[in-house]
């Protein structure tokens, strides 16, 4: 296991800025950090970074990660808990490698991790596994959630209690080779090659009740622009790359997401889980490192974004995850934050 280096890391970014906010912890590497509160106490899923020997490539083989450790904070600012391996991907009977983002959810006493990881055809699948306790350990099931495909699962539960799980993203994360319904293994490397074309989106499925199997086939989630069209594949400035998050402010639905090779997190709003989204602008500016991938909840009485950048060890593949507070204009849109300041 890797640990990050125990002296106090360089406060200043390449470029001269300071960052906004520090690194929750430094012991291990942490980064796509899905938080959720759960009675009053904070607990950040994040996928668990090592420095593994797969050289960088365009499709992530340099993540390379192999279990997960939840996070816990009893106050904003307080002490962060690392807690033991939650779960490992050894013990998933479907799972090779790659236990990416993951997310977590919580019915009737019962906590559950999703997570998606390669099955042994090299397609990533995503899975289920539950524990009594928000830490784990948490047992897998033998077989990945059925239909599922992609990474990057968030499960969102309405206020009516219903669950949705919110999933996929290109390149690396496949969903360009899972468009018929199949894994094809020789499909694009990257996404749908039709800049002119709406832009690959992300799925949507309704959980079923015992929050481990889809309740219906996955569903677009449409993105689309003020004057009510689909954001474009060539648009890579908003279109969808990964990292979709749903949650619910002041009664509307927001989505937000990554837009990958161009580093912005940025967001929609509509009218119900399934869409569609118009987009309305950036969360979150650039930060140090390759990917963006976060979360946003309400935690004694704010909002909050968690995020990762790569201010501890400057590589792409060794993250650390941030949080900083999250506020809305008076027409419920979203301040965008520079993770940078001068
Ligand atoms: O951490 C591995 C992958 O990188 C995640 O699944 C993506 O969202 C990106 O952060």
């Amino acid at each position: 296991a890797q640990t990050a280096p125990a002296t106090a890391p360089e406060p200043r970014a390449p470029d001269g800025r300071r960052y906004l906010s520090q690194p929750l912890v430094t012991e291990i590497y942490t980064a796509d950090p899905s938080a959720h509160v759960f009675a009053g106490k904070l607990y950040i899923y994040p996928s668990h970074d090592i420095d593994g020997p797969a050289p960088e490539d365009d499709l992530g083989g340099h993540f390379e990660m192999r279990d997960y450790r939840v996070l816990s904070m009893d106050r904003p600012g307080g002490k962060v808990t690392i807690h033991p391996v939650a779960l490992d991907v050894k013990d998933v009977p479907w799972a090779e490698k790659q236990a990416w983002a993951p997310d977590a959810a919580f019915k009737n006493g019962t906590y559950y991790l999703y997570f998606p990881a390669k099955d042994r055809q090299g397609a990533f699948r995503i899975g289920v596994a539950t524990s009594r306790s928000p830490v784990g350990p948490f047992v897998p099931e033998k077989a990945p959630i059925k239909g599922s495909f992609s990474i990057d699962p968030a499960v969102f539960t309405d206020t009516d209690a219903k669950s949705y799980m919110i999933f996929g993203g290109i390149w690396g994360g496949q969903l360009q080779r899972n468009t018929s319904g199949t894994y094809d293994p020789n499909g694009s490397k990257t996404d749908l090659n039709a800049p002119d074309k709406p832009a690959l989106a992300p799925k949507i499925a309704m959980m079923s009740a015992d929050m481990k199997q889809f309740a219906h086939a996955p569903r677009d989630v449409q993105i689309v622009d003020k004057a009510g069209k689909p954001i474009l594949g060539g648009d890579t400035d908003r279109r969808f790359f990964e990292a979709a998050w749903m949650h619910k402010y002041q009664g509307k639905y927001y989505l937000s997401w990554s837009t990958g090779d161009t580093h912005y997190l940025v967001y929609g709003i509509g009218n119900s889980p399934y869409g569609p989204f118009t987009y309305q602008g950036r969360i979150l500016e650039p930060v140090v490192g390759w990917t963006t991938h976060h979360s946003i909840v309400e935690w004694q009485g704010k909002w909050w974004l968690f995020y990762a950048d790569s201010q501890l060890s400057g590589q792409t593949r060794l993250r650390n995850v941030k949080m900083t507070e999250l506020t809305y204009n008076a027409d419920g849109t979203i301040r965008t934050i520079d993770p940078l300041v001068k």
